[in-house]
């Protein structure tokens, strides 16, 4: 595999809860770590990713309906036949966070051109999103812009609200926006006064996601599914989750505080502002709050949570706030040296699976992808997958969003 996955993957991609000691680091060294074998540098993480590009088209019976899908030939062929995706009788809805440029856009894309999807782009820039649709050509009937700030709580509820009015049942929910300020000296806050990118990236999604779970458990939709976008640079048992600084959200003691720079921290372990950092700790939190949706919910409710690392999509809006120099190099950097590397397309390929097809629809999993472009199941570090602090978190995320 390539650099961007993670070590300690069993071929059948069971969660290997005892792979923790095995990828356990030291905390010096290179870019932070040093590295106890055999952490990422098996001979397997440096072989050049081979971009087995090898797609066939098959044809997906859809109730009456029959419609072209694209799915990666190494990927498992259990697929069209199985009696959830016969169920279907009528186009799956699902809701995309940030559905405006990057991942969101092209897993909307990858989603309404199947004919299978009427996805509902929830973004905070109602023309800017119009215009992306348009202009990457998703048929007009797939899909619906609506505004959705999720720096704002009062936008979240709207949004929300919004979405029952338009009596559309809710079949996927995909908590996918984010922001990253890695060059911010100073934190800026959300309307509610929350460091902005752990106020978006979590806690807007977190309301987000537990307003709209009744509307999933509602939905006949065969496999319903709430998907919170995770990233490889949270989880510090791999070589990215290392480059400083380091994800760590401590004993939540600046979150409970409330997130507002002015009693507290502004970052969730009650530190200095590092805009770098508060990215990575709030993709831990989105981490944890899919694993704890899924151990509170997923008997329940029937709803599959899951997490994922789409691959390092390089030339993604998510880099504006970098430097120049950064931007510059960072596409070639992943290209060439760590190949974990992905275009625009192939993750919203990626994402798009996990919304959608059969195979992946294991509840409480972190997916990845191989050089193969087979999916399989990652293992989150030790502090993404610290049961406890979810559930820590879960309840101070809640009184923070006003839900307790
Ligand atoms: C920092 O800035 C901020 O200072 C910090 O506050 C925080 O916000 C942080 O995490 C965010 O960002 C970023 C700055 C410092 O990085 C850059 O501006 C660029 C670094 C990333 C790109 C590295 C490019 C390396 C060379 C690219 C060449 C491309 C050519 C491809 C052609 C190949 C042809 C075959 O970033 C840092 O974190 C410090 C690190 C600086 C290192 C720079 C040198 C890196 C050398 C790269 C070797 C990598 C080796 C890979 C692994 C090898 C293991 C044996
Ligand atoms: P982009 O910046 O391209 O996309 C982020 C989206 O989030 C944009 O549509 C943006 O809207 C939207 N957004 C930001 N703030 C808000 C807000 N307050 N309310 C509503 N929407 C908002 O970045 P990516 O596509 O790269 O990021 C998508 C996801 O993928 C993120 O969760 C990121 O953490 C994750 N990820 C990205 C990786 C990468 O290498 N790029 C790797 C691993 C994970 P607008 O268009 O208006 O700015
Ligand atoms: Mg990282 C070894 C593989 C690897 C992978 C898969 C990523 C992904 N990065 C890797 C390695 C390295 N990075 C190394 C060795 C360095 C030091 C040169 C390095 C540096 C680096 C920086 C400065 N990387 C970065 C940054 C960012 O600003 C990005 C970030 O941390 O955002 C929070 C980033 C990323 N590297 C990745 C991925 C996927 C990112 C984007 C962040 C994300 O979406 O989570």
């Amino acid at each position: 595999m390539a650099l961007q996955a993670t070590t300690t993957i069993s071929p059948t991609g069971s969660l290997n809860k005892e792979g923790k000691s095995i990828t356990s680091l030291k905390e010096t060294g290179f870019f932070g770590a040093s590295i106890s074998v055999p952490f990422s540098l098996k001979a397997e993480s440096w072989t050049p990713l081979i971009r087995s590009k090898e797609f066939r088209k098959r044809e997906v019976a859809f109730g009456t309906l029959v419609v072209r899908a694209q799915t990666a030939a190494t990927t498992p062929a259990m697929t069209n036949s199985t009696p959830d995706a016969k169920k279907t009788k009528r186009k799956g809805n699902v809701i995309i966070t940030g559905a405006s440029s990057g991942l969101g856009l092209a897993t909307a894309r990858a989603l309404g051109q199947t004919g299978e999807w009427h996805v509902i782009m929830a973004c905070r820039n109602f023309l800017k999103a119009e215009k992306a649709a348009k202009s990457s050509g998703i048929p007009k009937e797939n899909y619906t812009v609506m505004h959705l700030d999720l720096a704002s709580l009062n936008s979240v509820r709207q949004f929300a609200e919004n979405v029952r009015l338009s009596g559309k049942p809710v079949d996927v929910v995909v908590c996918n926006a984010a922001v990253y300020l890695p060059t911010a000296k100073e934190p800026t806050y959300t309307a509610d006064g929350f460091e902005l990118s752990v106020g978006t990236n979590h806690l807007g999604h977190f309301l987000l996601a537990r307003l709209l779970l009744d509307d999933l458990k509602q939905s006949d939709y065969p496999s319903k599914r709430l998907i919170i976008v995770g990233s490889i640079t949270g989880n510090t048992n791999t070589l990215a989750g290392n480059v400083p600084p380091k994800a760590n959200l401590g004993d939540l003691r600046g979150l409970a505080g409330g997130l507002n720079g002015v009693n507290t921290s502004s970052m969730i372990d009650g530190g200095e502002f590092d805009g770098a950092k508060a990215y990575k700790d709030s993709k831990v939190c989105n981490m944890l709050t899919m694993q704890e949706f899924h151990r509170r919910y997923h008997e329940e409710t029937g709803v599959a949570f899951a997490s994922l690392y789409p691959g390092c999509i390089a030339e993604t809006g998510l880099f504006r706030e970098h430097v120049p120099l950064f931007r510059l190099l960072f596409p070639p950097f992943q290209k060439y040296i760590t190949k974990g590397y992905v275009s625009e397309e192939e993750a919203g390929k990626r994402l798009a699976q996990v919304v959608s097809e059969p195979y992946l629809t294991k509840s409480g999993v972190y997916w990845s992808w191989n050089k193969n472009s087979s999916s399989f199941e990652n293992q989150l570090s030790e502090e993404a997958s610290d049961a406890e602090k979810a559930k820590k978190l879960w309840e101070v995320s809640e009184k923070l969003v006003g839900l307790a």
